[in-house]
């Protein structure tokens, strides 16, 4: 096995260097940070780990904040050029913890992609206060009823990809952002009947930075679904 993790920052300092020392406690684990110009200087500080561990961390440097959906694309492209067999993406916020990426690699023994979730029997929140809470479960039940997905947490974004699995997805054509682009992805995954598997994860709200979401993050969100629902089969 051949992991590799993506890794998108914006204005993410205070947390990299403790994510990353935890990414590199998992075995044989690559490291690909997509960094957006942060204004405060996080491509620097993953540039100065990379520089120290050439062998496991990479840093891509985007131009400028272009957003979640295709700091993301870009970065998956430039997994599959390399022998990934395995390419799993989190957040840099330390919300998802690294330590649970060998679970997550090891379901995808049984299915094409797995989703480290909130929503199934002993998954978890911490520290969310309940507005988010409700915005998250509700954003999971509107999603799962306009666009028929099974998915228990279809906006979480801890997964796992088998290489062939992402091969298959249309990713130069996926036009949304932010959760809207996580959804997407899940959305496309199961229209190319993609087996999913969902494993617990306790999702904590970040100590360290400020959130990205914003209120046009959310318009999109609730319009997006619809636009998926509308796609011929
Ligand atoms: N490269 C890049 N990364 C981004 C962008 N926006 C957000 N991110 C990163 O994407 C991840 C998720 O963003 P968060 O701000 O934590 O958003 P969130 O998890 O929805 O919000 P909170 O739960 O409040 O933290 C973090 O690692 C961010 O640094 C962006 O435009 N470009
Ligand atoms: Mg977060």
């Amino acid at each position: 096995m051949r992991p590799l993790v993506i890794v998108p920052t914006y204005n993410e300092r205070a947390n990299l260097p403790l994510l990353l020392d935890q990414l590199l406690a998992v075995p044989a684990l690559r490291i690909l940070i997509v960094d957006d110009a942060s204004p405060d200087g996080t491509g620097e500080v993953a540039d100065h780990y990379a520089s120290r561990n050439r062998a496991r961390i990479q840093v891509l440097h985007r131009s400028g904040k272009r957003g979640l959906g295709l700091s993301y694309i870009d970065g998956m492209y430039v997994a599959l050029r390399t022998d990934a067999t395995h390419i799993c993406q989190m957040d840099a916020d330390l919300s998802h913890n690294p330590a649970d990426i060998p679970r997550l690699l090891d379901a995808a023994g049984q299915a094409d992609f797995v989703i480290g979730s909130r929503y199934v029997k002993d998954g978890r929140i911490e520290n969310w206060p309940m507005h988010r809470r409700l915005l998250s479960a509700f954003a999971n039940r509107y999603i799962r009823a306009i666009t028929r997905m099974t998915i228990r947490d279809c906006t979480s974004g801890f997964r796992c990809w088998r290489r062939e699995a992402l091969e298959r997805l249309p990713l130069a054509s996926i036009r949304s952002d932010g959760y809207a682009f996580i959804v997407e992805l899940a959305f496309d995954a199961t229209r190319a009947g993609l087996r999913c598997a969902e494993v617990p994860i306790t999702f904590v709200e970040r100590r360290e930075g400020a959130s990205k979401l914003s209120g046009m993050v959310i318009i999109e969100s609730a319009i997006v679904p619809w636009r998926l629902a509308a796609r011929p089969r």
